[in-house]
């Protein structure tokens, strides 16, 4: 590509950044909203302060379509050969940490929408306080189901804001 091409795509970005707002670096673009993919796997409490200290939350989900968009993303920056892996799914910030059994997003949007994976959340051995996708089912519809998992698992993590 030539740099006077190079140049002006730039600027293209430029204007579209003050115009509408741009997301900060490292973060991708979907509609309005910014996302952060770290596929380096850590546990749910180092995810949602690593989110924090990039002035955003851990994803919240409350609907279908955020679902969709959620793990859309995921499966175009997860390698191919981890698609199917059941440990390869990521932390959101549903949890039940502050009190068992009354689960709350990490960026305090209200529950009113949930997802789980049938005879979940169980809270397995009392010890099962964050949630993430099970990445298990017939179809990526069911795949998106949540399970209440150990907080101390280490996955990899999906932060948002917005523009
Ligand atoms: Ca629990
Ligand atoms: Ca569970």
């Amino acid at each position: 590509m030539n740099s006077n091409f190079n140049i002006s795509l730039f600027l293209l970005a430029a204007i579209a950044c003050l115009s509408e707002g741009c997301c900060p670096e490292r973060f991708m673009q979907v509609g309005r909203r910014c996302y952060y993919y770290n596929s380096g796997k850590v546990d749910w409490h180092d995810a949602n302060r690593a989110c924090q200290r990039l002035g955003a939350h851990l994803v919240s989900i409350h609907n279908a379509e955020d679902s969709r968009e959620v793990y859309a993303l995921w499966k175009s920056l997860v390698d191919a050969d981890r698609r199917d892996d059941r440990d390869a799914a990521y932390w959101i910030g549903l949890n039940d940490d502050r009190i068992e059994g009354f689960f709350e997003w990490s960026d305090g949007t209200r529950l009113g929408y949930s997802l789980w994976q049938r005879g979940e959340p169980n809270n397995t051995n009392g010890g099962e306080d964050c949630v993430a996708p099970r990445n298990d089912g017939r179809n990526d519809f069911d795949r998106q189901r949540w399970n209440d998992g150990t907080c101390t698992d280490r996955k990899s993590y999906f932060c948002r804001r917005s523009l």
